[in-house]
C-alpha cells in the first residue's frame, strides 16, 4: 500500500485570504467557489464581520479561503475590530486574493489597501469583480491601471455573481504550493451551524432594515435543537440592537419587519440544514454595545 507522503506527493493546498473593500464582492465569490452558501451577502457595505473559512476541494489540490470584512478607514470600537480582523488574516496565509469591484472604483479603501499590499511577501492576486457592469474598453484601462500600481501575480476579470470565476481559481491554484490536504475530504468550513444559523439572521436584517440599524445589530442563538430525522429543528435567537427607537424599526408594524426577517431566514437555515425548522426571535435592546468591549466579546467580535 502506497504510504501517505506518496498519495499526496503532487498534491497542492494551501490559504487565500479574500480582502478588498467593503461590498466588493469577497462574500458572494467564496460562496460561489464553494457552491454553498457559507458566508452573507448584502448590497449594504460591512456585512461580514468575522474571519469566515472555505474549503474548496479540486482533484489535485485543495484551496482554503478566508473570506475577511472589507478594509475601510474605521472609527467606532466596533469598525475598529472588525478591520483588525481582515488584517490579521494577512499575515499567515499563501496566497492573497484582492478583489476590486470594476463599476464602483473606491480610491481611498483602494489607496489604504495598495500601502499594506507593499509589506508583503506573499504572491498577490488581484480579481477585478463586477465586470458584468461595464464595458469591455473600461475594463481594459482599469486592467492598465492596477498593473501600474502594484505588481501582481495575475489580474481576472471575474463576475462572482454569474460565476465566472474559473481563470481566478485556475490562477490562485498554480501558486499554491506543494503540499498534503490540511482539511478532510467533507471540509466545507470550521463554521457551527448554529454561527451561520446566526448570520442568516443579520444579513435578513442587513438586507430588510434601513439606515442605521444594520450596523447596530447583533443577533446571539440561544437555543439550538439537535437534529433528528423527520423532526423539525427549534431554533431562539434574539436580535440585539442599540436603541429602543431600533427595537421598533425592526419590530415594524404589527410585527411585520420581524416575521419578514425570521421567514427569510428561516428558508435560508433549511436549506443549510436540509431539514424544516421552526425559529423565534426576540428583540432586545442593549445600550450601545458596539462600543462595549465586553458586549463585542459577547457577541462574538
Ligand atoms: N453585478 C454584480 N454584483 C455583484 C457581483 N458580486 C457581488 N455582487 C453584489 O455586490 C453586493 C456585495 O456583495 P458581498 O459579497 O456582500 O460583498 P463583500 O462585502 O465584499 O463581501 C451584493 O449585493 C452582491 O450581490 C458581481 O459579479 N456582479
Ligand atoms: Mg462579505
Amino acid at each position: 500500500m502506497p504510504d501517505i507522503e506518496d498519495k499526496f506527493a503532487d498534491f497542492k493546498s494551501g490559504f487565500v485570504a479574500i480582502v478588498g473593500a467593503p461590498n466588493v464582492g469577497k462574500s458572494t465569490l467564496l460562496n460561489q467557489m464553494l457552491g454553498e452558501k457559507i458566508s452573507i451577502t448584502s448590497k449594504k457595505p460591512q456585512t461580514t464581520r468575522n474571519r469566515i473559512l472555505g474549503v474548496l476541494h479540486r482533484p489535485g489540490s485543495q484551496l482554503a479561503f478566508i473570506d475577511t470584512p472589507g478594509i475601510h478607514i474605521a472609527k467606532r470600537p466596533l469598525n475598529i475590530r472588525i478591520v483588525e480582523t481582515a488584517l490579521s488574516a494577512l499575515g499567515n496565509v499563501d496566497i492573497i486574493l484582492v478583489m476590486v469591484d470594476v463599476a464602483n472604483p473606491d480610491p481611498d479603501s483602494e489607496d489604504l489597501l495598495v500601502k499594506k499590499l507593499e509589506k508583503i511577501k506573499q504572491p498577490v492576486v488581484l480579481a477585478l469583480n463586477k465586470t458584468d457592469l461595464v464595458k469591455k474598453p473600461a475594463l481594459l484601462s482599469v486592467i492598465d491601471k492596477w498593473a501600474k500600481a502594484y505588481s501582481f501575480k495575475a489580474i481576472i476579470p471575474v463576475s462572482a455573481i454569474l460565476g465566472q470565476i474559473e481563470d481566478l481559481i485556475d490562477a490562485m491554484e498554480a501558486l499554491l504550493p506543494k503540499g498534503p490536504p490540511f482539511f478532510p475530504e467533507d471540509t466545507l468550513t470550521d463554521m457551527s451551524e448554529r454561527f451561520i444559523a446566526a448570520e442568516m439572521i443579520r444579513e435578513q436584517v442587513f438586507r430588510l432594515t434601513g439606515q442605521e440599524i444594520p450596523y447596530s445589530t447583533a443577533v446571539t442563538i440561544d437555543s439550538f435543537s439537535e437534529k433528528k430525522k423527520g423532526k423539525l429543528v427549534k431554533i431562539h435567537a434574539t436580535i440585539h440592537v442599540e436603541r429602543t427607537s431600533q427595537k421598533g424599526m425592526i419590530i415594524g408594524k404589527n410585527g411585520s419587519k420581524l416575521k419578514m426577517i425570521g421567514t427569510e431566514a428561516r428558508k435560508e437555515i433549511e436549506r443549510m440544514l436540509g431539514t424544516k425548522v421552526f425559529l423565534a426571535l426576540f428583540v432586545r435592546v442593549h445600550k450601545n454595545w458596539g462600543k462595549d468591549t465586553k458586549a463585542l466579546r459577547k457577541f462574538g467580535y
